[in-house]
């Protein structure tokens, strides 16, 4: 039994070896990885918030603030991108980015309440309350990735011509060899995101679903709503069901007809009681094994209503008993050591959000997976 297995440090102690060794604290050793990281981003931000900003007024000893708020500070000011990322109006340049991330305001494929239009303006609204510094994992997003914000894609009130658009959107980031991070949006998207990444692979790609739900019928109510995306995903020809691992599945939502679809076709689907009974380490093992078998690259998929409800309100189809925060972070976090192409998050419907716990923790899945990543050097250098 590991008294700690913790992020980038590889670090596995029983408890009788790791005794009351303050150094074998993992806070104590994530203290120490902080003195590792570069301060020089931070450093040129604060000179550009100060040419672009303006010098404070000279009552003020702090002389890195501004006149005007330019960059992260305060946290609760500013026009807001993404972890307060530039913002790239021009889509051409998206190649200089190691990742870039897009907000798909959709929601046209819901089949109950609406209203995930809204999610990235709520996930980029409360992702301001971050800085870019991860202490357990000891990673600076800013010092060790470069990330721009595209802004929304531009979706209509069709199905159809949106999933186009998605496509598009998504291709074009792919192939200039940048990572997509799509903030949803209902899980319809979740087609047109991997149909715009599988043209950019050469070989198979996998996929790993984070959901209550199995989305893998082929309509609902003669559209391809979000109980659909797996459905149209695995008939790409690169994108094959026996890659696709569902993890968190079930309760009272799961319709029969995708369940009888991710049967025949040979998904991997995996219950909270596969997680309780496994743990998530091995869930992560199995996952990896199976999304990777024969594959070149993964997706991740996460649905936030994977997660209890009772932790994110803000969702369209609320379920009950799905993961704990802190077990879906580590799960992704284990995915993504072995490195992932692109990662959606969707169904985050600020509306029915309290305190913006739901898009709080949407941005805190997207943060993690960056940094751990980048912790175990699956990107960054750009
Ligand atoms: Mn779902």
């Amino acid at each position: 039994m590991g008294f700690f297995d913790n992020h980038g440090l590889n670090y596995r102690k029983t408890r009788e070896e790791a005794g009351f060794n303050r150094e074998d604290l993992h806070g104590i050793q994530a203290a120490e990885k902080e003195a590792t990281l570069s301060f020089a981003r931070h450093e040129e931000q604060v000179k550009r918030n100060l040419e672009l900003g303006l010098e404070a007024a000279e009552s003020i000893g702090d002389r890195t603030i501004s006149t005007f708020s330019r960059g992260e500070l305060p946290h609760y000011a500013g026009i807001n991108t993404f972890l307060k990322m530039p913002y790239l109006e021009d889509v051409n340049k998206v190649g200089d980015y190691d990742v870039a991330v897009m907000g798909v305001p959709f929601d046209i494929g819901t089949t109950y309440r609406s209203g995930t239009r809204f999610g990235p303006q709520a996930i980029r609204r409360i992702s301001a309350l971050y800085q870019t510094y991860n202490y357990e994992m000891g990673v600076d997003l800013r010092e060790q990735l470069k990330i721009c914000d595209l802004g929304d894609v531009f979706t209509i009130a069709n199905i159809e011509k949106s999933f186009d658009q998605i496509s598009k959107a998504v291709s074009h980031v792919m192939g200039k060899g940048t990572m997509p991070i799509i903030l949803g949006g209902d899980h319809s998207i979740g087609y047109p995101c991997v149909r715009g990444v599988a043209e950019n692979v050469e070989g198979n790609i996998g996929i790993i679903h984070l959901d209550r739900h199995i989305d893998i019928q082929e309509k609902d109510m003669d559209e391809r709503m979000h109980t659909t995306p797996w459905f149209h995903a695995t008939n790409i020809p690169n994108a094959p069901a026996v890659n696709l691992v569902q993890i968190g599945i079930g309760g009272w939502q799961v319709p029969r007809a995708g369940v009888q679809v991710g049967r025949e076709r040979g998904t991997t689907i995996m219950t909270i009681n596969d997680v309780e009974t496994l743990g998530i380490e091995k869930v992560a093992e199995m996952a990896l094994e199976v999304a990777w078998k024969g594959a070149k690259a993964v997706y991740l998929s996460f649905d936030i209503d994977s997660i209890d409800c009772g932790f994110v309100p803000g969702t369209g189809w609320p379920e009950p008993g799905g993961f704990l925060p802190r077990e879906a972070l580590k799960l992704m976090q284990l995915v993504a050591k072995e490195g992932l192409c692109a990662m959606e998050v969707v169904e985050v419907a600020p509306a029915y959000d309290i305190s913006d716990t739901t898009a709080l923790l949407a941005t805190r899945a997207v943060l993690d997976v960056l940094a751990t990543m980048v912790d175990n050097g699956k990107i960054g250098g750009k």
